[in-house]
């Protein structure tokens, strides 16, 4: 029972629950991509963590329990890097977490949104109490550990101040990189969109989605929101999308048809690895 702890006496006593803002965080953090890392490394430094990359605070009775959902293809570079920042961070924080690698299986054009979709469906599968869902890349570490990972009132965008964006946001309606959804938020929105393939545009249909169902977007402030992304090329098979202009005119519409309630995948396989659990799922080809 998470709820309680054994004491030495061997009877159970309640945890008090979590505070709302947790005590042991420390701030601006530095974070940089040059050392390389391995993963054995990363156990070494998180032996705490559960089997799957789950985690649950020792000493208190987390308020949210949360499911981290990464799209993913060929990052492996990558992912060592996020949970060797993240794992600490997010126990700093004091919530009860998972992991998900949510990994494209094949060399088809690659769809970020759709594998959302399918780590909202499956995370839940695994385990049916989350509240919470955070939908990262697999590239952006956060440089300011009171930057939540939990859910708000509103769909939350957490990263409000990228580097590749000299620490600020391209533009009012920005929703990519780091977002987050509470359970009722995301299917009143429907999911995310299905039916973009390749790179661009699904993170604007997202925040379509989220003003068209009467919801606004909150985020953290420019000096907490702040972010680096390890530096990459464009991925092969990820090609910008030239259909995402008109599509994100048409969300109105299309998001009563396509998002989670349409999502349709075959899955490939699960694996419950030491730091995190991967999802390899064949979400198909574009048409
Ligand atoms: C931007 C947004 C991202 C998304 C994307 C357009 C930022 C920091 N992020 O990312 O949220 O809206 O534009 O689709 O501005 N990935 C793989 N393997 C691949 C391709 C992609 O793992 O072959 C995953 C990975 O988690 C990656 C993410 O998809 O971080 C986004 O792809 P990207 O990093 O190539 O695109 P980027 O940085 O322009
Ligand atoms: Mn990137």
């Amino acid at each position: 029972d998470p709820a309680s702890s054994a004491n030495r006496s061997g009877t159970e006593k309640p945890l008090p629950l979590c505070q709302e803002v947790p005590p042991g965080l420390v701030g601006r953090l530095l974070i940089e991509f040059n050392s390389p890392m391995s993963m054995e490394r990363v156990q070494r430094e998180n032996p705490d963590v559960q089997e799957g990359g789950k985690y649950m605070p020792p000493d208190c009775q987390p308020r949210q329990k949360v499911a981290i959902l990464i799209p993913f293809r060929h990052r492996e570079h990558h992912l060592r890097y996020w949970l060797h920042y993240l794992h600490p961070i997010l126990r700093r924080q004091k919530v009860a977490y998972g992991i998900y690698i949510i990994n494209q299986y094949g060399e088809d054009t690659f769809n970020r949104a759709k594998l959302l979709n399918v780590g909202f469906l499956e995370a839940l599968k695994d385990e049916d109490d989350y509240d919470c869902f955070i939908f990262s890349d697999v590239d952006l570490v956060p440089m300011d550990d009171r930057n939540l990972y939990r859910c708000y009132e509103q769909p939350r965008h957490f990263a409000s101040a990228m580097d590749k964006f000299s620490f600020r946001l391209p533009y009012a309606g920005y929703f990519g990189g780091v977002s987050g959804l509470s359970r009722s938020q995301f299917l009143k929105i429907n999911g995310f969109p299905n039916e973009y393939w390749g790179w661009g545009g699904e993170d604007d249909d997202i925040f379509n989605r989220i003003s068209l169902n009467g919801m606004k977007v909150s985020r953290p402030s420019g000096h907490i929101g702040r972010y680096r992304m390890i530096k990459h090329e464009r991925d092969k098979h990820n090609e910008p999308n030239p259909q995402r202009f008109t599509k994100i005119q048409n969300t109105k519409v299309t998001m009563k048809r396509d998002g989670i309630s349409s999502l349709q995948y075959q899955l490939v396989e699960v694996t419950r690895w030491p730091m995190y659990t991967n999802i390899t799922v064949d979400i198909g080809k574009p048409p």
